[in-house]
């Protein structure tokens, strides 16, 4: 059926709102994996982005925080930035979103009586999947932390919703201790790091290996003989490796995980890269909003280069409303709008649900001037194009089904 200018709004809502998302980028894990799946109202406060907003809006001092259990982490963040602070922040806003959708009202409630509520109404990963519409998500798993990796020596968790990919900031991060750590996991000491990977991969059976990187950086990946290894091998596994490219670590070494901030980034050596290894592919996302131009332009001119998402302090409305549009008027829809980057399950209800609120009446103004200029739009063009937008892209990319 051909929509009108009418009742075009509507349909694009419900179908944004009924498409089953796949989320490329998340720090989560299935609840079987004990000490990494995270969950619930406390967990949810003592996001590292609200510890960053707490730590530089009070007088709080950072060790002293870290200092406290979680429950006192998370009273203190509800404390000062919902309850003596109007709670506008992007993190704060997610929050509250949450609450709404479980209809858990704020007024004049106790902190623990919230928390009761809330753990009552959110039981298990399976209510936020069903709540945020997110059917399969791809983890963050790091080869070399053997602790984390155990979760692959285990077969009770649903391996089709939790999908697995190699994290290698290691190998740039401590080299000679991840290679000592390879060469005691592999008999084969030729060699080393490739054939851990190879280990690690038929463990996993991982979607894409992934990279963040800065200018420092970034130059290993392009020089160094390993790295030439690795992308070799990435190639005959059809593997893309994902670039997260401009973060600095521990800006502020006090604040720990809330302490990363944004360095700098060529995205020209990005385009050699791109031209260097013309068969593997990429999949870029760009942390500074000084390089989303480029990017995009780049990614219109490399078949293996694709972007994703709006990453981490890029992860704002003001700025996705923007970049979106300019990404939309350059590639079409050829890109993969967003990832959720989520580290506690719940954070996949506020996060989907916050770019779903920008993409709608962005689609729709694009789709308003098709109409105008007497192009049709029928329902199953933006079914088509939701899917795509939502999962389709990205799991085309990785050659998934
Ligand atoms: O490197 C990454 O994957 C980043 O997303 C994280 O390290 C960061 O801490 C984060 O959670 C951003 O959203
Ligand atoms: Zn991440």
């Amino acid at each position: 059926m051909i929509l009108s200018s009418d009742n075009i709004s509507k349909k694009l809502l419900n179908i944004i709102d009924s498409t089953p998302i796949f989320d490329l980028h998340t720090h989560l894990f299935p609840p079987k994996h004990e000490g990494y799946f995270l969950l619930g109202f406390k967990n949810l406060l003592n996001y590292h982005y609200l510890i960053a907003e707490l730590l530089t809006a009070t007088n709080i001092d950072a060790s002293t925080f870290y200092s406290f259990n979680d429950e006192k982490k998370a009273s203190l963040i509800w404390n000062e930035l919902f309850e003596k602070r109007t709670p506008v922040s992007e993190a704060c806003s997610g929050v509250l979103s949450i609450l709404k959708e479980l209809n858990i009202e704020i007024n004049n409630k106790s902190f623990l009586s919230i928390c009761d509520e809330y753990d009552r109404k959110i039981q298990s990963d399976k209510n936020i999947l069903d709540l945020s519409n997110v059917s399969s998500l791809v983890m963050t798993n790091n080869p070399f932390d053997l602790d984390e990796w155990s979760l692959f020596n285990t077969n009770d968790w649903d391996k089709k919703i939790y999908l697995a990919s190699l994290r290698l900031d290691d190998l740039i991060l401590d080299y000679d201790e991840t290679l000592k750590k390879a060469k005691d996991q592999t008999s084969n000491q030729e060699n080393t790091i490739v054939n851990y990977l190879e280990k690690c991969y038929s463990q996993s059976n991982p979607v894409y290996a992934a990279i963040s990187l800065n200018l420092e950086t970034f130059n290993t990946i392009l020089e160094d003989s390993m790295w030439r290894d690795i992308l070799v091998w990435l190639e005959s596994k059809k593997l893309p490796l994902s670039l997260m490219l401009g973060v600095k670590r521990a800006v502020n070494k006090d604040f720990g995980l809330a302490g990363d901030g944004i360095g700098e980034i060529n995205l020209k050596e990005l385009s050699n890269l791109c031209n260097s290894f013309p068969k593997n592919k990429f999949l870029v996302t760009c942390l500074s909003l000084n390089d989303q131009h480029e990017l995009t332009v780049l990614a219109r001119k490399h078949p293996n280069l694709r972007i994703f998402g709006f990453w981490w302090f890029m992860n704002q409305p003001t700025i996705i409303k923007q970049i979106l549009k300019m990404r939309i008027d350059m590639l079409g829809f050829s890109f993969i709008p967003q990832h959720s980057d989520a580290r506690v399950s719940d954070q996949l209800i506020y996060k989907w649900n916050h770019f779903k609120k920008i993409l709608h009446p962005i689609l729709l103004e694009y789709y308003q001037d098709l109409l105008d200029k007497n192009f049709p739009i029928s329902e199953n063009i933006l079914q088509r194009d939701i899917n795509n937008l939502l999962s389709g892209n990205a799991k085309n990319y990785l050659g998934i089904t």
